[in-house]
């Protein structure tokens, strides 16, 4: 990996925004050198998960973080049990051919740099323990943690007095996730989430790691 001369560039959750990713890649216009990074939830919300999914397996030199939407569709396909799923996962399913699942289950937790001190994933980390030690259900999922008890954490919605993992979070590495959508881009000493909530009405968000530099696209409408 220290080889690397191109461009290494994270993209945010596209949640099936399939014509805010073609205008993205449009944007980025990706040479054979550069490495685009999906940060995971390509699937779900949006009205394209289909197009997402062949659009980002079909490219050349991209990888992709397990989400957890695409976490919750492996579990089912693994485990059978359909009480794991979300009503809308139902439509996604419908969606998914071989070629994806291939795709699916190839999904990475998580991606590292260590010549940029640099970790990706989907949603954190605990901050009170090493990212090499935390479980898919950890980093896909995790938005804050409960202040009394670092180890607790969770959504925004369900710990009303969370404080996000990324507040706490000293690295080394630097972390850079999707999974909390925010109006902006959530900048911290040690991490970045650039989750701008896309399929909301939002902005689709790429930064270009070694540039330091964020490239947008404003979200046709409000999907939901
Ligand atoms: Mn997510």
């Amino acid at each position: 990996m220290g080889e690397e001369k191109g461009r290494i560039i994270a993209i945010g959750d596209v949640h099936g925004c399939a014509d805010e990713l073609e205008e993205m890649l449009d944007k980025i216009a990706p040479t054979v050198d550069d490495t685009l990074i999906f940060l995971g939830d390509l699937v779900n919300r949006g009205p394209a998960t289909a197009r997402v999914l062949a659009r980002v397996r079909n490219l050349a030199n991209a990888r992709s973080l397990l989400g957890n939407h695409e976490l919750r569709l492996l579990r089912y396909r693994h485990q059978g049990d359909p009480a794991v799923l979300k009503d809308y996962d139902w439509e996604t399913l419908k969606q998914v051919g071989v070629e994806d699942w291939a795709f699916l289950e190839s999904l990475e937790l998580t991606i590292s740099y260590p010549e940029l001190e640099t970790v990706f994933v989907h949603g954190g980390f605990l901050p009170d323990r090493a990212w090499t030690e935390q479980d898919a259900e950890i980093v896909t999922s995790i938005q804050v943690i409960d202040p009394a008890n670092p180890a607790v954490y969770g959504k925004r919605t369900k710990i009303t007095n969370g404080v996000s993992w990324a507040e706490r979070w000293k690295g080394p590495p630097f972390v850079i996730c999707g999974h909390t959508p925010r109006p902006d881009i959530f900048r911290r000493p040690w991490s970045l989430c650039i989750d701008t909530g896309c399929v909301y009405g939002g902005k689709l968000t790429a930064y270009d790691v070694r540039a330091e530099k964020f490239l947008q696209v404003s979200a046709r409408k409000a999907y939901i």
